[in-house]
């Protein structure tokens, strides 16, 4: 039982030294290229200054790493330095670090001789060890984990982990795949009953990248996420948890940022624009807009074309979104300093449509609009309407309440929007 309050951070997926190949062939001037592809190389090593940052900031007890610290197996040079000087400045601090290794940093790859200071302890390979963790002489928390001993582990790790009675708080820190996520490798498979059963406060884990909490408490399960984003997959902010335990033992969590780079996507409708040149001035108000609500961060960005408009029908033509691109670019991204890097317009427009002449026609769509017209003027079609919809009242009252009045016209107008998406064939006018 813990009967004082401490924190820890919990973090996982560093991929320290990732190489971002994916950017080098980027086509710009060579400085911006540079710039870009030097800020997406330092970024796995800025967020985990972040983190360090974030440890002696909040004065946390102790700090826990879920596995994949470093990319590869085979760790660089460079990312065990880095970690090395993470790791010494932490031990200035008097903070302790635990770190379990995964698939991507198992135990068979290759490891520099390093001198590690004496605050780090790495789980051993194939066996859950555990580690007091002591403030003024008296246990506050036991840290549990294992590390991988090569890359493919197929065994249920979770299984092996026993929680000590005499513990007063027990971290469980294992890198696995809960209830066979099959968006990541099959790696130390488990259920949320595996981890349940072990009678642990709080599994700090690893290996999905997206931060998802499977279980608030008894116990708390957690997946922090990756510390950086590494991708056009892994958009939106990504960092680590502060964990606060009260007197007690219930666990606050809130979640950092540690980013620098980060991808987006950021959708722009075409709707009321007539030219080329009010969209550039749509999608640059778009990526600054994006910009802002980042943070000012450097971003790489999807754009994404949406809505009916008359320019549906130019950017048709092969390359049409080139040119802006290539504009937007040269906006936004420069040889220093922080970049918005719009990496592709992609097109989800419609082609503009003249409902009202469309609804005198002999066709079927007319035929439609016409009567999507009549249901919102009243009358006949929208009693019929009324009643049609009745029997929901009934049965579904609890969980659906039916629209009326102006929430009905917009329900209307949405599907007529809808049939016309269905059914309109510009060309066969
Ligand atoms: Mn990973």
């Amino acid at each position: 039982m813990v009967d004082t309050g401490f924190s820890f951070i919990h973090a996982a997926d560093l991929h320290l030294d990732s190489p971002f190949r994916g950017y080098a062939g980027i086509d710009c001037e060579e400085e911006t290229r540079e710039n870009i592809l030097r800020q997406l190389r330092d970024g796995t090593f800025l967020a985990l200054d972040n983190l360090v940052r974030a440890c002696i900031q909040n004065q946390v007890d102790f700090l826990v790493l879920a596995g994949d610290v470093y990319d590869q197996a085979d760790r660089s040079l460079r990312a065990q330095l880095r970690l090395r000087d993470a790791f010494a400045r932490l031990a200035a601090a008097g903070i302790p670090v635990f770190v379990a290794h995964g698939n991507h940093d198992h135990s068979e790859g290759f490891q520099a001789a390093l001198a590690w200071p004496d605050n780090v302890h790495i789980f051993a390979p194939g066996e859950v060890e555990a580690r007091p963790v002591t403030r003024g002489g008296k246990e506050i928390a036991r840290v549990y984990g294992i590390s991988y001993p090569r890359r493919d582990v197929s065994q249920n790790y979770a299984s092996m982990f026993r929680r000590d009675l005499s513990a007063p708080f027990a971290v469980a820190v294992l890198h696995c795949n809960v209830g066979g996520n099959s968006e990541h490798a099959d790696y130390a498979p488990c259920s949320l009953e595996d981890l349940a059963a072990g009678g642990f406060d709080y599994w700090a884990l690893g290996h999905v990248h997206r931060r998802l909490t499977l279980k608030e408490h008894g116990p708390c399960v957690v997946y922090p996420g990756n510390l950086q984003g590494r991708g056009p997959h892994e958009t939106g902010a990504r960092g680590c948890y502060l964990v606060r335990v009260k007197p007690g033992g219930l666990a606050e969590l809130s979640f950092l940022e540690t980013d620098t780079v980060r991808w987006a996507t950021q959708r722009v409708s075409i709707q009321g624009l007539g030219t080329e040149q009010e969209l550039l001035e749509s999608l640059d108000a778009g990526l600054a807009e994006l910009s802002r609500a980042h943070g000012q961060r450097s971003l790489v960005a999807r754009l994404e074309l949406a809505g009916r408009g008359p320019l549906h029908r130019r950017l048709q033509r092969p390359g049409a979104l080139d040119g802006l691109l290539e504009e937007l670019r040269r906006r936004f991204t420069g040889p220093s300093g922080r970049f918005v890097w719009p990496e592709s317009i992609r097109l989800r427009t419609a082609p503009e449509v003249d409902k009202e002449s469309l609804r005198g026609s002999r066709t079927l769509l007319g035929d439609l609009l016409e009567i999507a017209r009549e249901a919102r003027c009243g009358g006949r079609l929208r009693d019929q309407l009324a009643e049609a919809l009745a029997p929901l009242q009934g049965r579904a009252a609890r969980f659906i309440q039916l629209p009326q009045g102006k929430d009905l016209d917009e329900l209307i107008e949405a599907a007529e929007e809808m049939a016309l998406d269905l059914l309109w064939e510009e060309d066969a006018r």
